[in-house]
Order: structure tokens, then C-alpha cells, then sequence
């Protein structure tokens, strides 16, 4: 199969940034992962640690059938979303009780990537859809797609398809109008398909995202220390934040964006900014909540990565650093140090404590 005509049936999918790269092991990225896990930079993300760096940056050892790689790039914020996510406005519709009921201040943010339906199974199944295309044309597919929840390294892989290059805040950015608001997902293939060539934009001498973190997170140029990136904090850290780490996140309670929204390769991304949630209703709202209330709210979007406690944790937290005192905060936090997870009622005492 041609190129053109893979860019064609990837089309019908929402998917219009597509790039082929070959089987070959990334053996400098496999270095550079054992290197960030060994120094302890991915924290508590101990699923980064024992085979996977070796694993995700060798298609074969995931299947060894595969001889080529087809990589794509699906436009989260600063471009059509709706173009392969049934239900972009899915995290809005799923936490309109919250939305709807509000007093304006004090906010948290959510990340632009999360504002649609889980990307997880919806960009899943638009590759799982892709691959039985390409298989009705002849083309040798593997039987999985990935999408973050396998060990594969899709940024470097998107590199090494063309498909963009690797920013200084370790991101992959593309000349789309999207620029780096995009998710990666891959596709492993038994055909010998045309490799496109890597692209040969860099950064140049701009530092803007390295100035601009927030928390210090990104410690050289790619190089970054989940353990101080507020996306980390707000998603992966587990049980309660200690002092740095809850005034880290700021306001933000799920992801952060600064990192890109500073990133000159966004500026023509022409898109709504992150989810501003009104705090206090959303921990009046998450409060009596058990894990299958929780589910059934908010199981059709990202937020479940990180489920009810975290983002109660987090919220909290942010409540927190926006010293928030209008009336009812005392004794909305003094129910949360009284709930059955420990890091809800963790938090909730350490925001009492420096009240
Ligand atoms: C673990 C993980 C995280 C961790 C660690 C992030 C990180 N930078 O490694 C945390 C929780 C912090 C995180 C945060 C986010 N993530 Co994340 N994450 C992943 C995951 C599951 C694995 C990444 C990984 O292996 N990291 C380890 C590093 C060492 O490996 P690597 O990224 O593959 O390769 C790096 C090095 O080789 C280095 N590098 C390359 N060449 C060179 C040369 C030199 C000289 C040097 C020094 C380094 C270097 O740069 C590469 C890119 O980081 C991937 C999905 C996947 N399966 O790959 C998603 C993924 C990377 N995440 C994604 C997203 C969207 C995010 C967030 C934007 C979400 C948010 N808004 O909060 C933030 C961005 C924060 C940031 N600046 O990276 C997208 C990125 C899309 C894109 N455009 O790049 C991915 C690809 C998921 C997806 N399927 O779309 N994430
Ligand atoms: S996501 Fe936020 S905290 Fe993490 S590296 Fe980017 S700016 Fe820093
Ligand atoms: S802000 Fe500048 S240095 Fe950072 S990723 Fe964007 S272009 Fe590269």
C-alpha cells in the first residue's frame, strides 16, 4: 500500500496525521528510559520500571510479526477533536451538576486532554477500526492498537515516522495546527511498509516551556522529573501530597498544560483553554461518592485514571492554595478529614492544619 492511499483510509477515521516508521529497536531511547527509571525520575510510576524500556522501544518484542510501524496523531484541543472522538464535550456533560451549580471562585483546571470521552478506548477503537481497513486492503496488521495503555514508545516512534519532533518539554510537537495537543497511537504491521523520513525541525534556541514550568519539572532540554510535574502529582502520585507537593499543583486538579500553552508551536492552535471547575461544589459533589458512583458520573472519561480519591485529593489541595474562605470551606474540609480514604482525609487535616 502507498502512502497516499494510507493517509486517505486513515481520513475516514478523524485521523489526518499519519506517518510509517520501520520494526527497528530505538535502542538511545531504550538508554535514555533506563536512565530516567535508575535515576529515579519516574517516581512512583514503578510500571516504567523492569522490562518495559526494553519492551516498548522494540516493536518486535511486542509482536514479532511486525516489520513496520504506522504512528497517528489525533488532534485533542487546537483542532477538530470531533473529527475522531464521538463525544468531545464529554467531561463538561459529566460533571454538569458541578458546572451548573456554581459560585464562580475559587477554580481548578483540568487538562485539555481530558475534556473528551476517555481517549483511551475511543482513539482504541478508531485504530482497531483503521487496522481492519488496512487488513480488508491487504494489509498484514497486528492484532492490537496502542494507545499509552501498552508498553510502546510512541513519541519516538511518532519521531521516527515524521510525524513531528521531540520539544524541549519532552512532547512531541507537529507543524498541524494543533501543534503538540495531540495523542499518539500506533499500529504494528507484518508488511515491509514505505518508512517516512524523520522531520528536521528542532526547537532552536527557544527555552520558553524549560523558564516556563511551574515546578521545575523539566530539569534539561527532554528531560523531565515526573516526580515535580504537576500532571504526575494530580494523576500517578498515590496517597496523600506533602507540603510541596500540594502547593506544586497549584490550581491545577487533573494534568497540566503550561508546558505547551507556552509552546510558540501552539500559537495557531485555536482552542478553548483548559476545564475550569468550581472547587467547592465538585468536593461537596465528590464527597459522598462511592467508587461505582463515581464510575457511573465519570467511567466515559479520563478522570477515571485517576478516580474518586486522587481527584478529591487534589481538589482539596487546590482548595487549599486558593485559601479559599468562604463560608461552609471549614467545615466541608473537616467532613473530608472524616472520609474512609486515607489520602482524602490526609489532605483534608493538612489544609486544615495550615488554616
Ligand atoms: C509516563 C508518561 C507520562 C509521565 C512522564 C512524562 C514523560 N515526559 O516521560 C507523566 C505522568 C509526567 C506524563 C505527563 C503528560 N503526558 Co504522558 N505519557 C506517559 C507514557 C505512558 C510513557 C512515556 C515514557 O515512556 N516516558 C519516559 C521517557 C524517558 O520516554 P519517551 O517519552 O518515550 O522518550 C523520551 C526520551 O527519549 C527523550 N529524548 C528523545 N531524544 C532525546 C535526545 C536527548 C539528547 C535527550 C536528553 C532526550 C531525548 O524525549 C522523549 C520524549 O519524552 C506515554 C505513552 C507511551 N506509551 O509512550 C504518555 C504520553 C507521552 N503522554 C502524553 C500526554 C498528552 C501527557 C500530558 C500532556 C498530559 C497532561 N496534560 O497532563 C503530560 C505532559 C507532561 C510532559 N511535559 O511530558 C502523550 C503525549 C503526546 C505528545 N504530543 O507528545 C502520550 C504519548 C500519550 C498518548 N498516547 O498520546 N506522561
Ligand atoms: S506538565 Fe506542567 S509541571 Fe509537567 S513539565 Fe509541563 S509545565 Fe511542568
Ligand atoms: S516552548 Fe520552545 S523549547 Fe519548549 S517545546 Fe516549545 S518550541 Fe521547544
Amino acid at each position: 500500500m502507498n502512502r497516499d492511499r494510507l493517509v486517505t483510509i486513515a481520513e475516514r477515521h478523524g485521523l489526518e496525521l499519519v506517518g510509517i516508521t520501520g520494526a527497528e529497536p530505538l535502542d538511545d531511547d531504550r538508554r535514555r528510559m533506563e536512565a530516567s527509571v535508575t535515576a529515579g525520575r519516574m517516581g512512583r510510576m514503578e510500571w516504567m520500571g523492569g522490562d518495559r524500556p526494553r519492551v516498548a522501544t522494540d516493536p518486535v518484542a511486542l509482536d514479532p510479526a511486525a516489520r513496520s510501524v504506522i504512528v497517528v496523531a489525533a488532534p485533542y484541543a487546537g483542532g477538530d477533536r470531533a473529527a475522531w472522538d464521538p463525544t468531545p464535550g464529554a467531561l463538561a456533560a459529566a460533571l454538569a451538576p458541578v458546572l451548573g451549580a456554581a459560585p464562580e471562585q475559587p477554580v481548578g483546571r483540568i487538562a485539555r486532554y481530558a475534556v473528551g470521552g476517555d481517549y483511551h478506548a475511543t482513539l482504541r477503537s478508531r485504530l482497531l477500526a483503521l487496522a481492519d481497513d488496512l487488513r480488508a486492503e491487504g494489509v498484514g496488521t497486528g492484532e492490537v492498537a496502542y494507545v499509552d495503555d501498552r508498553p510502546l514508545a510512541e513519541r519516538a516512534l511518532a519521531a521516527r515516522a515524521g510525524i513531528g519532533w521531540i520539544g524541549k518539554n519532552t512532547n512531541l510537537l507537529t507543524h498541524s495546527r494543533a501543534g503538540s495537543w495531540v495523542f499518539l497511537g500506533a499500529i504494528l504491521s507484518s508488511e515491509d511498509l514505505p518508512a517516512d523520513e524523520p522531520i528536521r525541525t528542532t526547537c532552536g534556541s527557544c527555552t520558553r516551556c524549560l523558564v516556563g514550568c511551574p515546578t521545575g519539572a523539566l530539569v534539561g532540554p527532554r528531560t523531565i522529573d515526573a516526580r515535580r510535574c504537576i500532571s504526575y502529582l494530580t494523576i500517578e502520585h498515590p496517597g496523600t501530597l506533602d507540603a510541596w507537593e500540594s502547593a506544586a499543583i497549584g490550581d491545577w486538579i487533573f494534568g497540566c498544560d503550561v508546558c505547551q500553552e507556552v509552546c510558540p508551536v501552539n500559537a495557531d492552535a485555536d482552542d478553548a483553554g483548559p476545564l475550569l471547575v468550581p472547587l467547592i461544589p465538585l468536593v461537596e459533589w465528590l464527597l459522598p461518592m462511592g467508587s461505582r458512583a463515581f464510575g457511573r458520573a465519570l467511567g466515559a472519561t479520563a478522570l477515571t485514571r485517576a478516580g474518586r480519591h486522587r481527584l478529591l485529593r487534589n481538589a482539596i489541595a487546590a482548595l487549599g492554595n486558593a485559601g479559599a474562605d468562604a463560608p461552609g470551606v471549614d467545615a466541608l474540609l473537616r467532613r473530608a478529614a472524616g472520609d474512609p480514604r486515607a489520602e482524602v482525609r490526609g489532605q483534608a487535616e493538612q489544609v486544615l492544619a495550615a488554616r
